[in-house]
């Protein structure tokens, strides 16, 4: 009865915000710029606007990003003095049918209609062409929307440059080789055999064995986007795969490319799939709709520095929709990163389907707002959903990592399951950031069948052997949850009593001890029954990491101490320290999400410098360093759009950090690949943030 009344609730919550589309008019006086202007609130606070007339608003320019993603907006009013529309002003606003851009437009810039998909009709009153970049309207076929222009300008938006695609069908250019390849991350070698080439046109024909299927059918994708082949058994000039494990350790390959054709062998199935990762970005054109005539001949060897390169997402803060998922996986994999850790749950949701407890999703995965943002937001993943991620993944190398929270960030599963916390408390889910005090009490046994439920019907979905335990920021101050619980402490005497228990000098208290006997207990189900091998976030109430588990260095300040006890128990370690790694914060001042918990700065250049030996030589590297991570938590990030945009460039600063050699790295460099990769990626229309 309960559960139907909440459920009731929570439907009639969501229909109602749903029913109010809003009409907002904005007149006079209008804050463009600063951390919390007009902008701003009209794109995340009026989260269901449907119109916006701004034409008596006192503001000659759609600043940067104003009111990027917003898929709901169906028509705008543009202030009538306006001069300017910068860049990514209305990305992906793709429910805008029609379009009038006033007399005084001087200026649109990049990608400021990025994927506008819905567009039919752009009217602009401006007689002199408006300066029009080159990927403004990125993502979107210009060609089939209809362009209205003063009488007597049709001549001149018609030569104007990047105008004048407007009035003609999209057609291939056959560009030149540029010479040098712009690849990320940077291979070990290339050496380039001057003189010799290889003509795009004899390609198509694919040699290779029945092993590397799926690696064939990617290289047919990669022909056919770059190239147009559709043909693959023509071609004078054939593409041989193959494998060889004396090329190298896991992941290495070799491409050679000369006259005759193009061979890619790997030392696995993985280096194969990277060569040809490679060869994609060799045929990356210079100008959309660009073409390469011919390849220049080339050897590249290469292998990878750290064995994980992983992005972590959030959906349980934002949801993240299903198959927004699978397009990130094969973003991330062009890059050569191959571990996609999905952060399942937390105070503020429970994003995946467990079938003995369905409460969690049924109570556990709706609530409405985050924070300021108040905005229903819903959503789960099946298990039928992640299996079929898992193998559309692994088809990309990518492999997809789970994280179940505990003792902290579990508020969303606590307000399903009571018990599952001291005392039974009742809780609501959480909608603001920040730390919750609930933990999971250690000392019931319902917590472990519970967990222990939960990770066995996730083994058999995800098939990676890792599996991310949380353990990150489990009360302020931390653990102070258990001292008031009176079987908790008794849990604790006992644990004291024991002969091997030992005093730790410089504890605050000693619960963490009972946080060390929850974990105990989890990893030893994890190895022995799942054969699982447990990760989890270090924190230095941890004292110790168990035997065959993963720590993750994540905080700001502590890199060194995490990695000090890395070595000391001689247990591996992910690096995503917050100096480099935290992708959620703000790439420079000022930019998205520009309202925040105040978060620091990470510019491109800072993600750049990570060195995943820390300073700590190849001992460290050899026996201790397991990858690198970005995290992209979802507090501020209230689209697809936006995940990308707050990912990318920076995980491929990242990608470049985790598998090229520190003595190959130069950011001068990384940039100058970067402006051409990133070009790319906004043809593609994909989303990021400005170098
Ligand atoms: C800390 S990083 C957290 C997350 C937040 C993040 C915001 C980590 C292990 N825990 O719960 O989302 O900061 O940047």
């Amino acid at each position: 009865m309960k559960k139907c009344l909440t459920l009731l609730i929570a439907m009639l919550a969501l229909a109602g915000t749903l029913a109010q589309a809003q009409i907002v008019k904005k007149e006079g006086a209008f804050r463009c710029g600063g951390w919390n202007d007009d902008f701003r609130q009209l794109r995340d606070l009026h989260w269901n606007m449907e119109e916006l007339d701004m034409s008596l608003a006192d503001c000659d320019s759609i600043r940067q990003n104003a009111l990027h993603s917003r898929h709901r907006l169906k028509k705008i009013v543009f202030p009538d003095k306006l001069r300017i529309i910068g860049s990514q002003a209305l990305f992906a606003c793709d429910s805008i049918e029609s379009l009038i851009l006033p007399a005084g437009t001087e200026r649109i810039e990049s990608r400021a209609f990025g994927n506008c998909t819905g567009l039919k009709t752009l009217t602009v009153l401006a007689p002199t062409p408006p300066l029009l970049a080159e990927d403004a309207f990125s993502g979107v076929d210009v060609s089939k929307i209809r362009l209205v222009v003063p009488k007597g300008s049709k001549k001149a938006y018609k030569s104007a440059p990047n105008w004048d695609r407007f009035f003609k069908k999209p057609r291939t250019v056959a560009e030149q080789c540029p010479d040098e390849y712009a690849i990320i991350p940077v291979p070990n070698r290339i050496v380039y055999h001057s003189g010799k080439t290889l003509s795009t046109k004899s390609l198509g024909k694919i040699i290779a064995p029945a092993s590397l299927v799926n690696e064939q059918e990617r290289l047919k994708e990669v022909l056919g986007h770059r190239l147009g082949i559709k043909n693959f058994n023509k071609g004078k000039c054939p593409i041989t795969l193959g494998i060889d494990n004396k090329i190298g350790g896991k992941e290495a390959y070799r491409l050679v490319i000369d006259e005759d054709g193009i061979s890619i062998t790997g030392a696995d199935a993985t280096g194969v799939f990277y060569g040809i990762m490679t060869l994609d970005q060799m045929l990356v054109p210079e100008q959309e709709g660009g073409r390469l005539a011919y390849l220049n001949a080339v050897t590249v060897e290469d292998s990878p520095r750290t064995g994980m390169r992983e992005l972590m997402v959030d959906p349980c803060r934002i949801f993240i929709p299903f198959e927004d998922l699978k397009g990130m996986v094969v973003e991330m994999a062009r890059y050569k990163m191959n571990a996609l850790h999905l952060h399942l749950t937390d105070d503020q949701a429970w994003r995946i389907e467990i079938k003995k407890n369905p409460r969690l999703t049924e109570l556990g995965s709706f609530r409405v707002g985050m924070d300021d943002m108040q905005m229903p937001i819903g959503g789960f993943y099946t298990q039928e959903q992640m299996k079929e991620l898992v193998v559309f993944a692994s088809q990309y190398h990518v492999e997809i990592i789970p994280e179940i929270e505990m003792p902290g960030h579990q508020v969303a599963a606590i307000h399903c399951y009571p018990e599952l916390t001291c005392g039974a408390v009742q809780l609501p889910i959480r909608t603001t950031c920040g730390v919750s005090d609930n933990l999971l009490c250690p000392s019931n046994e319902f917590t472990y069948e519970f967990l222990e439920n939960v990770f066995t019907e996730l083994s058999s979905v995800f098939t990676s052997k890792y599996v991310h335990l949380g353990g990150d920021e489990a009360g302020n101050p931390p653990l102070e949850c258990w001292s008031g619980c009176e079987s908790c402490q008794a849990l604790l005497k006992d644990i004291m009593s024991s002969p091997d228990t030992k005093p730790k000098p410089g504890s605050r208290n000693d619960n963490w001890r009972l946080q060390k006997y929850m974990f105990d207990r989890v990893i030893d189900f994890l190895h022995r029954k799942l054969d699982k091998t447990p990760m989890f976030w270090y924190e230095t109430d941890f004292h110790e990491i168990q035997p065959g588990c993963i720590v993750f260095a994540w905080r700001h300040g502590l890199t060194a101490t995490a990695i000090d006890a890395a070595i000391r128990c001689n247990a591996k370690i992910m690096l995503c320290p917050g100096e480099h790694c935290y992708l959620d914060y703000p790439a420079a001042k000022g930019d998205m999400p520009e309202v925040n918990w105040g978060m620091p700065v990470t510019s491109l250049a800072q993600t750049y410098r990570l060195d995943p030996a820390w300073g700590y030589g190849k001992d460290f590297e050899a026996n201790n360093l397991f990858g690198v991570a970005g995290t992209l938590w979802s507090e501020c990030i209230n689209s697809t759009e936006r995940l990308y945009y707050m990912a990318f460039p920076r995980a491929l600063a990242l990608s470049e950090a985790g598998w090229s050699r520190q003595e190959n790295r130069d950011y001068q460099d990384f940039l100058k690949r970067l402006a051409r990769i990133s070009r790319d990626m906004h043809h593609r229309g994909i989303c990021t943030a400005n170098p």
